[in-house]
């Protein structure tokens, strides 16, 4: 035989990736075969990459993990597809471009080139390049406009004044990654909020859905469901009406406590809310002025963080709801801005006594403290702060002695009646703004005529192209679509006459909320996809990422399909089935980073220890649910053990080159033991991975390469036919192990086996049920409390069988012999004892 790849029989990684490489060059291995229904279908994805220009330690993650699950499913017998490509929009290349003074296209094509070719094809991620994509690339993004316009036909898209971050030195809308600590990233000047036109999109209309969906996500990481919950956070409540004499008007407060209602000390407005307006137009007081203008200044994060609640008191007040039967009859109208604009109605009764914001806010500025709600039970009033439980009523006239529940029913009913009020669910969801004025993003098809308004670009002129931005573009630090003539001036569709186009850019997350369904049909010119391809092939079963993007674009992704499902174009309302919410890898207990100096490259570690030990090393130990810590030991160990299993199974095959692997029956092996060690470990190995069980199925490599080295360093005395039988399950474990060792594994097989055998395109061992149960059990023989022997026995062996079995085993005759016996025991299935005297 010859020898075709030349193993080197002392492991050498580097060498062996070269080769495997080399050998797949210019075949796509991991194609998958989109129209194959014959088969079952997975599809394994994991978030596509930023092209910063290189690969993180969190990529590797990730991309292991999806990797694993995809080469898994393929031996599984599925038709898998594991697609790649890349989240290209967004402002590290604008700010790449304008520190650089290269065009951001330009920047972002070396980037993906960079991580292609020397960081994502060196780990053994068995990525169909066929379908990869990339989102600022016209053919992309022509479907995200269309997505935009098919918006736009629904209802669903429209523009209203937003606020903004805008900084006064560069006369700029900022994103807010661009402002620090409410200062410009550039000029430091204290960024203010403006009032801008901007583009929407009413995912609100898909609250209740997004709301009572959740309960289909059983399969996606708790956590994320949880944060899902939170960021649409469903309520419901209580509209009460108090007058407002002084403006003949309601102001109308939402609460989910209408229990606490004889506890109101004050009604607080958003500095957003109507009434405000109408207030310092009325009342001309400097202190109300200021106050709601410091407010609109600070973004929400800051307004909700912010410890001290601050406000200000206005002349007006308005009239509590019971006036006739309340203690109190009126309170004041403040403004604070812990008040939300867009919650509920942005404005809330506060009730000092049983909500922490506002007994914090009645703290700061004196004002009363009603009690209206007791402890019930063995609950206690906590003393310096609301009591928030529910409880039993006081202080409430008619209601006394009621629970909250009881009470917050009653009190709505009475409301309702007097037309002062109604019940109401209200959503946290906000509308998902999708303007974005920066110049690095996909181009809204939109055009403004003086004539005829709002034009949308029809279908047909669809893409609208992005100009390419040349370094005199840049020049000032800030580029926008506004600069350029030529893209900003064209023709009403309409009429004709010269109008000039939208030049704020899509958010990069819209990018995002479509790419898994383009991935089953990218190089579609006709259609966003075939809905055929995407009903089959969606949901994703294993979605991988962090828990980072559980809220914006898992929510996000989510509302794309419920929309398009709507809209007829798929016949499913939920993306994904499984989202598996990977853990963060952290270097000395600390998130890795440039700062810190303790960044650990993707690039240097595979050059290092390989990509196999990578692979092996990164999932392993910890549940990847979890962080871990990253340990050079730790991937040095992986890559020692990569290498012991390597050199022992290289040196043993080169030696039974001659011996022709054969699938003959597996009575005729001559250690059944071996065989029994052999497929429990490969059963339990392949229930992890079924069960993503990720560091369990680490394990299990190194259980199963321990059983195989053992059995070589043992098969001084197989005849030929077990030599056969066990050359053949050599390549079986072989297989199995190309899952995590795809390199090793990969070169092994093409030299001793098949030249033109593939780890992937391959089928995951048969397993016999016969060797999943031993019928008999090892018990070890004790003479004198010394173990003398291991004899095998049935499981339901009896003792006089037993100890009759034992006295056959030479070396329990050897230790007995012409020795007086003086006790034999066999404790059921554990042990057997023999004393002797002598
Ligand atoms: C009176 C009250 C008394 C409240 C009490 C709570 C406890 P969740 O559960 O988060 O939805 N609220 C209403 N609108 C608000 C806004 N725009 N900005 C800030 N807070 C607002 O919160 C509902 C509660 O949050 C409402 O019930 C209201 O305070 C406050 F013992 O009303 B509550
Ligand atoms: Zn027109």
């Amino acid at each position: 035989m010859t020898i075709r790849f030349e193993v080197n029989v002392n492991y050498d990684h580097l060498e062996i990736e070269k080769k495997v490489d080399a050998n797949r060059a210019g075949k796509n291995e991991f194609y998958c075969e989109i129209e194959n229904k014959s088969k079952k279908k997975f599809y394994s994805l994991a978030m596509f990459p930023y092209p910063s220009g290189n690969a993180h330690m969190g990529h590797v993650l990730v991309y292991t993990l999806s990797d694993i699950k995809a080469r898994f499913k393929k031996l599984k017998d599925y038709e898998v597809l594991h697609p790649m490509g890349w989240d290209a929009f967004g402002l590290p290349a604008e700010n790449a471009a304008i520190k650089n003074k290269v065009r951001p296209d330009l920047w972002t094509g070396a980037n993906i080139k960079k991580m292609k070719d020397d960081q994502l094809n060196r780990t053994g991620w068995s990525f169909d390049w066929d379908k990869e994509l990339n989102t600022c690339s016209p053919d992309y993004y022509k479907w995200t406009q269309w997505l935009f316009l098919e918006m736009l036909k629904a209802g669903k898209a429209y523009k209203k004044a937003g606020y903004v971050n805008w900084c006064p030195e560069d006369q700029t809308v900022l994103a807010n990654e661009q402002v620090i600590a409410g200062h410009c990233y550039r000029d430091g000047a204290v960024v203010e909020k403006k009032l801008m036109d901007q583009w929407f999109f009413r995912i609100t209309d898909y609250a209740p859905q997004l709301w009572d969906d959740l309960a289909k996500l059983g399969n996606w990481a708790s956590e994320a469901v949880a944060v899902q919950r939170n960021w649409i956070n469903k309520n419901t409540g209580t509209n009460i009406d108090f007058t407002v004499p002084a403006f003949n008007e309601n102001v109308r407060v939402f609460t989910t406590r209408a229990d606490t209602l004889f506890g109101v000390t004050a009604v607080v407005l958003a500095p957003e809310h109507p009434l405000t307006a109408k207030i310092l137009e009325k009342s001309q007081d400097a202190k109300v002025q200021s106050y709601v203008e410091a407010s609109l200044k600070k973004s929400q994060v800051e307004r909700l963080q912010s410890k001290d609640k601050t406000g200000v008191k206005t002349a007006y007040k308005c009239r509590h709801p019971f006036a006739e039967s309340c203690a109190i009859k009126e309170v004041d109208i403040w403004i604070g801005d812990y008040v939300i604009g867009d919650y509920g109605t942005g404005a809330v009764m506060c009730v000092p006594a049983h909500d922490s914001r506002d007994y914090e806010f009645a703290k700061s500025f004196g004002l009363p403290v009603v009690q209206v709600v007791t402890p019930t039970g063995a609950a206690e009033m906590p003393k310096d702060d609301a009591f928030t439980d529910h409880g039993t009523l006081i202080n409430s006239g008619e209601f006394d002695g009621l629970s909250s529940s009881q009470a917050i029913k009653k009190i709505s009913a009475k409301l309702i009646a007097k037309n002062l009020g109604e019940e109401t669910t209200t959503y946290q969801l906000r509308d998902w703004s999708v303007g974005r004025q920066r110049f690095w993003g996909c181009p809204i098809p939109i055009i403004y005529c003086d004539k005829c308004g709002t034009v949308p670009v029809a279908e047909k002129d669809l893409p609208v192209l992005l100009p390419n931005a040349s370094d005199s573009d840049m020049k000032d630090g800030v580029i926008s679509l506004k600069r350029f003539d030529s893209f900003v001036n064209t023709q009403c569709p309409t009429c004709g006459n010269a109008a000039t186009r939208e030049t704020d850019t899509l958010d990069t997350f819209l990018c995002s909320s479509w790419y898994a369904f383009r991935y089953l049909d990218n190089k579609n010119s006709e259609k966003i996809f075939d809905s055929k391809r995407v009903n089959h092939w969606m949901p994703i079963d294993f979605y991988v990422g962090g828990l980072e993007h559980a809220a914006q674009h898992m929510i996000y992704f989510r509302f794309i399909t419920k929309f398009l499902k709507d809209r007829g174009y798929i016949n499913f309302d939920e993306p994904v089935d499984h989202f598996f919410a990977n853990g963060m890898i952290r270097k000395d207990g600390a998130k890795m980073s440039k700062s810190k100096g303790n960044v650990v490259v993707p690039t240097d570690v595979v050059e290092t220890y390989g990509g196999d030990a990578v692979r092996l090393y990164i999932l392993s130990d910890t549940p990847a649910e979890l962080d871990r810590d990253w340990d050079d030991k730790g991937i040095k160990a992986k890559q020692d053990f990569i290498k012991k299993n390597f050199n022992v199974l290289s040196a043993y095959l080169e030696s039974k080159r001659d011996v022709q692997e054969k699938k003959l029956s597996l009575d005729k092996y001559q250690d059944q033991n071996f065989l029994f060690d052999f497929y429990i470990t490969l059963n339990e190995y392949e229930q992890t991975l079924e069960n993503n069980l990720f560091n369990s199925a680490v394990a299990k490599v190194h259980a199963l390469s321990n059983i195989f080295l053992k059995q070589i360093a043992n098969t001084q005395n197989l005849n030929t036919e077990s030599e056969q039988i066990l050359k053949y399950l050599i390549k079986d474990y072989l297989i199995s192990m190309g899952v995590f060792l795809p390199f090793t594994s990969e070169i092994l097989l093409k030299e001793f086996y098949d030249e033109k055998i593939s780890v992937y395109n391959n089928t995951w061992p048969e397993i016999p049920q016969k060797y999943l149960e031993r019928s008999t059990i090892s018990i070890a023989v004790q003479i004198n409390g010394k173990k003398r022997a291991v004899i095998e026995l049935a499981k339901d062996c009896s003792e006089s069988v037993a100890l009759e079995t034992a006295f056959t085993n030479s070396d329990v005759i050897k230790h007995t012999q012409g020795l007086q016996i003086l006790k034999k025991i066999y404790v059921a299935g554990k042990i057997i004892n023999i004393v002797v005297k002598g």
